[in-house]
């Protein structure tokens, strides 16, 4: 997806999870390349909570991104061995392994249901934004044929965070009372809608009441907050 609108300025700096370890950057672990406000925050996010060091760069500073990383997208994760580790889902997942074992459901359906809703989260709402933000780029189109397709993907994208929001009417967080990765991305997702002001796109009171309380977490403050962007207004 392509995400032109975002900031693109250079920047690379240290924070270490929950705390910020400003000079101390021989220490990093990590290196995650990103672009402020897109997914790879997701992933920002996720490092405070696990209390990981890490190095941000910017992707676009980084002339040669596509020799590291062929689809050009981020987030990508340099691990301390040197290992190039891409998509959003497969660096949760290695993060979380190496790092989050206690975050994880530790029984097998309680894992399933937690695979479920990542998955929904990265297979089936980021892709549907996707979709909006292809027709907001396609030069190819009429004005009126762009607005109408635009709405009707934001039609079924809307359906999308209405199952979220009934799911979010019985409890705080998508699965459960704690927080966990899969609300990071929703919250994440739900501040593209910022892009997209001549669309409707509906968010139920739940999923409003939702994304207060996942932008108050002290992780995802801290995630935005290394990323250099405020966090977004949703309605
Ligand atoms: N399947 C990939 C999709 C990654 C993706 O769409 N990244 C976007 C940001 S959310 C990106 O890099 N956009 C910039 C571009 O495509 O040039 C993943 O989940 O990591």
């Amino acid at each position: 997806m392509f995400i032109a609108a975002l900031s693109v300025s250079t920047f690379s700096w240290a924070y270490g999870g929950k705390h910020q370890r400003g000079k101390a950057a021989m220490q990093e672990k990590y290196t995650l390349y990103t672009i402020p406000g897109t997914c790879s925050t997701g992933i920002a996010v996720l490092m405070h909570k696990l209390g990981v060091n890490y190095v941000a760069i910017k992707r676009d500073a980084v002339p040669n991104y596509r020799d590291i990383v062929p689809t050009n997208q981020v987030p990508a994760l340099k691990t301390q061995e040197g290992k190039i580790i891409t998509e959003g889902g497969a660096i949760a997942l290695y993060l979380l392994e190496k790092h989050g074992k206690e975050v994880m459901p530790s029984n097998t359906e309680a894992r399933a249901e937690f695979y479920q809703w990542f998955h929904f989260d990265y297979s089936t709402l980021h892709p549907a934004y996707g979709k909006l933000f292809a027709t907001a780029g396609n030069k190819n189109l009429t004005d009126a044929a762009k607005a109408q397709l635009m709405q009707d993907f934001a039609d079924s994208l809307s359906n999308l965070w209405a199952i979220l929001d009934q799911r979010l009417a019985k409890q705080k967080f998508i699965l459960g009372d704690q927080p966990s990765h899969v609300d990071y991305m929703a919250v994440v997702y739900a501040s593209w809608n910022n892009f997209f002001p001549n669309t409707k796109i509906t968010l139920g009171e739940n999923v409003l009441r939702f994304i207060k309380d996942v932008q108050a977490l002290p992780e995802f403050q801290a995630g935005y907050a290394a990323e250099g962007i405020p966090l977004a207004s949703a309605s």
